[in-house]
């Protein structure tokens, strides 16, 4: 075999099993680019005899034809080839559903759900809402709610205390929402109507009780707010909230520091089969605490109570959501779990509105 045949046929083979097309350069480069092999032969022919040349010539000429229709050949087959596998791999079948957008996928959140539920029935009856930080002083958590110092209730809150500032002052975790409502009077005329919502920090952690955790205060000060005001308020939050006609309430007699005199709460309620109803039945469950503002507290917060009185009130706003929507543990709430969100979260364009019910 001539070098001109066993060149040939090595070339056409390696074009043969070149496995993309990016191979198939490679070798056009190898065999026809500027110091190719078969370039090399085509600058062979000017040192050569005419006679040589008549016989050579044809012969390399004619290997450069067939190896470049060989790669262009072959440039072909592989680019069908890709282009057939990506159609294959990007097929598109529009017989598929749409697949839902971030909006019809994403999920309210039960505790934001029953945030905006509360904020709604009490914006419809008057209220303000109103917020504030997170991290508060001993002063407006604790010293202007009437918790004198050293006793006993800061220590029964199990409050987180932040290391003391330069100036020895120590920040807290604020253990309720309270302090929200006195910087509320403290820059406020009354009347005042307003409800604080918001996370709340304490040291404690079982089944029931989370380090932090939401509560929902509400206060009214004027010059004639009454025990009687707070009942019906009360009343028309439970029937809104637990969406029921009618509810017994029960007031039993408590402490708190920043209210005299103090109540707890009870709503009436059903419990078959594990199940608690609302408005039915004749067991109870406490739901909250509430108050007349304590004299003490007006005045802290600069008003006079010869002159103004009001009450107050305060519930955890986990626990209500817990029960609204029959959820048995209440970590889970906080664990970030995508799987409980899509169970017990809430689709974002479907809103709480008093009219068209609220956990609709
Ligand atoms: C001011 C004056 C009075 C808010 C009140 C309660 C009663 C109460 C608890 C319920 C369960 C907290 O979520 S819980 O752990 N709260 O019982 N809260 S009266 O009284 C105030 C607040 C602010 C200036």
């Amino acid at each position: 075999m001539t070098d001109i045949a066993t060149l040939e046929r090595d070339v056409l083979a390696a074009i043969d099993s070149a496995a993309d097309e990016a191979a198939v350069e490679d070798l056009r480069i190898g065999a026809l680019g500027k110091s190719g092999s078969i370039s090399a032969l085509l600058k062979t022919l000017g040192g050569m005899t005419p006679d040589e040349r008549k016989e050579k010539g044809p012969q390399i000429n004619g290997l450069r034809d067939r190896v470049q229709s060989a790669i262009a050949a072959r440039k072909e087959a592989l680019g069908e080839a890709a282009l057939e596998a990506r159609l294959a791999s990007e097929r598109v079948d529009v017989s598929l559903p749409v697949q839902d957008g971030p909006e019809a996928r994403g999920r309210i959140h039960p505790i934001s759900q029953v945030i905006d539920e509360i904020t709604a029935i009490f914006g419809d009856m008057g209220f303000a809402i109103a917020e504030g930080p997170d991290v508060e002083t001993d002063d407006l958590n604790f010293t202007k709610l009437n918790f004198p110092v050293g006793h006993p209730a800061r220590e029964m809150h199990d409050t987180f205390f932040f290391a003391p500032d330069e100036n020895g002052e120590r920040k807290l975790l604020r253990t309720h929402t309270s302090p929200v409502q006195v910087r509320t009077m403290l820059v406020q005329e009354p009347p005042i109507r307003v409800i604080c919502p918001g996370r709340t920090y304490r040291n404690d952690s079982d089944q029931t009780h989370t380090p932090m955790f939401h509560q929902v205060e509400g206060l009214v000060i004027d010059k004639s707010a009454n025990l009687g005001h707070l009942k019906w308020i009360l009343e028309e939050f439970c029937k809104s909230f637990f969406e029921i006609d009618d509810v017994k309430m029960r007031f039993r007699p408590s402490f708190f520091p920043f209210t005299e005199p103090s109540m707890e709460v009870d709503i009436q309620c059903s419990r078959k089969g594990g199940e608690i109803r609302f408005g039915e039945g004749d067991d109870w469950l406490e739901i909250l605490g509430c108050g007349m503002v304590h004299p003490n507290v007006l005045r802290n917060c600069g008003l006079d109570p010869e002159v103004y009185q009001g009450f107050a009130w305060g519930m955890g706003i986990d626990r209500i959501a817990m029960l609204k929507y029959g959820m048995p543990d209440l970590r889970p709430f906080f664990e970030a779990d995508v799987r409980w969100l899509a169970h017990y979260g809430f689709r974002p364009l479907d809103l709480p509105t008093l009219t068209g019910g609220l956990s609709s």
